[in-house]
């Protein structure tokens, strides 16, 4: 096990989890210039550890987390556009293109950007009390962070326009009913359960899963053609695989596969 304390994130790496924890519970872990760079050192991290199977997000405190930081001094309100290059549009590029499953455990309030770092995870669990809001509207701006990208996807064209136009707050219990989260968990054992699955993806064979991620984010602008091509192509990689060949083997000899991510 390992722990490191950045200024506003804290990184925890155990048996092949590696967990971010957004670290300024007293503004409800609004994203600063300064958290972003601590996800970017934090990711820095999974990347650089062959053992990490699985990414799990969670924020401190009682929230998930409330968006930017509308208050943070090194964030210019005049041109939003540095913040969301150097920032936001990093940080959602690297979630999608990391060969890791991303689990959000969304234990409070997510709003705004909070909202859709949580979405831009693999699979989204919240408290079934936890709420999130796409609450750009009420200051007057759009559902960033990918939240354009991601709604629609999750949730068809008619909510994900609900969603963003009306900046309604939903429960888990409503996010997991319209399909916008994997499942609403009792509050009480979210941790537990994201743990737990964390852990049972651990135990998967990696290579398949960040096929996986891959392959099915490519389907959303691939024509059936193309996506069969994309799928013949892993397929034959993954059948290359020791862990295809130790799934065979544990099915034939009746015996729970061991896999080891090669
Ligand atoms: O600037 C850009 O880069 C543009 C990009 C924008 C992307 C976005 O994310 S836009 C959306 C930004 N987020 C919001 O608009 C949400 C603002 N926050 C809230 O609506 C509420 O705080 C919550 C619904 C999240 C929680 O409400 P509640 O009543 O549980 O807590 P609270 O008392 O409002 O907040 C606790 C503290 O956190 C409080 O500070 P204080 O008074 O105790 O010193 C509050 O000001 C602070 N806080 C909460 N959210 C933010 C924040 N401080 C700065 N920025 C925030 N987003």
């Amino acid at each position: 096990m390992s722990k490191k304390e950045f200024a506003e994130v804290i990184y925890e790496s155990n048996q092949g989890i590696a967990t971010i924890t957004l670290n300024r519970p007293a503004k409800i872990n609004s994203l600063t210039y300064q958290m972003h760079a601590d996800l970017r050192s934090a990711l820095d991290l999974v990347e650089q550890d062959p053992a990490i199977r699985v990414v799990l997000i969670t924020g401190a405190g009682r929230g998930f987390c409330a968006g930017q930081d509308l208050a943070d001094p090194a964030t210019s309100l005049d041109d939003l556009s540095d913040t969301l290059e150097k920032n936001y549009n990093v940080l959602v590029r690297r979630m999608a293109n990391l060969k890791q499953p991303i689990i959000a455990a969304v234990n409070g309030v997510a709003a705004g950007a909070g909202a859709n770092l949580a979405l831009g995870a693999d699979l989204t669990l919240m408290g079934k009390k936890a709420v999130m809001t796409q609450a750009f509207v009420r200051i007057g701006l759009l559902p960033d962070a990918g939240g354009t990208w991601l709604l629609p996807r999750r949730v068809g064209l008619q909510k994900a326009l609900g969603l963003a136009m009306t900046g309604e707050t939903i429960t888990g219990e409503e996010a997991e009913r319209m399909g916008l989260i994997w499942k609403a968990i009792d509050d009480e054992s979210l941790m537990a359960e994201a743990e737990k699955l964390a852990q049972h993806l651990a135990n998967l064979p990696a290579l398949a899963l960040a096929e996986m991620k891959q392959a099915i984010r490519a389907a959303f602008t691939n024509t059936l053609d193309q996506q069969l091509d994309v799928e013949r192509d892993a397929q034959v990689r993954l059948g290359k695989t020791k862990d295809f060949k130790e799934g065979i083997e544990a099915f034939l000899e009746k015996r729970p596969a061991k896999f080891i991510g090669e």
